[in-house]
């Protein structure tokens, strides 16, 4: 009688990270974050959505599950003794967790991003940025590790340290292990594209760029929460994410350290690009934590197309 084939070795977090001979701290550091997003899983689904009384420096209301989300894992890298200093979306100032810094790691994460989806029931994501070192005032490519970690119908993790991008999917015993390794961008053009942002504040540039998209095919995929939107281009192997520099925000709205720095290393590091329009985003040099920037990324031929028609029309 033929043996039922054995269920594939799964591959846990940790343990990829050991086979690529991650440096320990480094792994411990993203183990620690991995292990926070439990806690946020069952906030989310049992958490209350009533709004949290304070607000952050954007002068946004913090929903509980913000101020909840960034309380657990800013509990966890404090006691990691790996963490020098933390930024968060939702604190108006870097947190310095040990003045002895050289060796450890500085953090930069939004807690949750895409809160006010929860209410709906759409997905939202945790995503984190990884620097060697004391500061986090540096351009993204001198970032060590990205990942993040999407709460939707199923919860996956996406890393990388600098080899290549991974995704893992949590199972029954809430443990991740390992779906794709080493995930690559197709060549060619964007088959979906996700444009944040109102269509009447486009500027001439970024209009034309949205009808070659359209009159290529792309199909519109947009949810309003960057993690899913972004995982959707990973995952599907191609795709185009743009919240562009629009006439009444002509920085756009999402935030260079919390956001656009850790998915344009991960897209990155899968072959993609990600760019402001008119420069890569990871050359850009913050000059404070709340910065925000325009954003096109996913296929590298749509973020060169859309650097063309910006460089023609704006
Ligand atoms: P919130 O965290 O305030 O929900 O914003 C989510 C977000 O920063 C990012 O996740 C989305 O891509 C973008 O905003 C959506 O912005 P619009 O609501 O303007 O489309």
């Amino acid at each position: 009688m033929s043996e039922i084939g054995a269920t594939p070795l799964q591959i846990d977090l940790r343990r990829h990270l050991r086979e690529h001979d991650e440096d320990r701290d480094l792994t411990r550091l993203i183990c620690e974050i991995a292990d926070a997003s439990k806690y946020i899983i069952n906030a989310i689904s049992t958490g209350d959505l009533g709004m949290a009384g304070t607000s952050n420096l954007y002068g946004e209301e913090q929903l509980a599950l913000d101020v909840l989300s960034d309380r657990i894992i800013t509990k966890r890298l404090a006691h990691s003794g790996v963490v020098a200093n933390i930024a968060s979306e939702e604190r108006d100032d870097i947190v310095e967790v040990d003045p002895d810094c050289e060796g450890k790691f500085s953090v930069a994460f939004d807690p949750l991003d895409g809160s006010s989806l929860v209410d709906v029931n759409l997905a939202v994501g945790t995503i984190v940025s990884i620097y060697r070192g004391c500061s986090l005032m540096r351009p993204g490519r001198e970032q060590v590790a990205a990942m993040y970690i999407l709460y939707g119908p199923r919860t996956t993790l996406v890393y990388s340290t600098g080899n290549g991008v991974h995704e893992f999917g949590m199972n029954s015993l809430m443990e991740y292990t390992l779906n794709y390794e080493n995930i690559r961008m197709d060549e060619g053009r964007a088959r979906i594209y996700s444009p944040g942002g109102q269509r009447s504040q486009y500027s001439a540039g970024t209009e034309k760029f949205a009808q070659y998209l359209e009159t290529n095919g792309a199909k519109l995929r947009y949810s309003g929460g960057f993690v899913p939107d972004i995982n959707q281009v990973l995952i599907k192997r191609s795709g185009l994410f743009m919240y562009p520099h629009l006439k009444n925000a002509p920085e756009g709205k999402l935030r260079l350290l919390y956001e656009l720095n850790p998915m344009a290393y991960l897209i990155e590091q899968a072959g993609g690009a990600a760019s402001d329009g008119r420069r890569r985003i990871l050359d850009i040099r913050p000059e404070k934590i709340d910065d925000r920037a325009p954003v096109f990324i996913g296929s590298s031929e749509a973020v060169a197309m859309a650097e063309q028609c910006i460089a023609e029309m704006d």
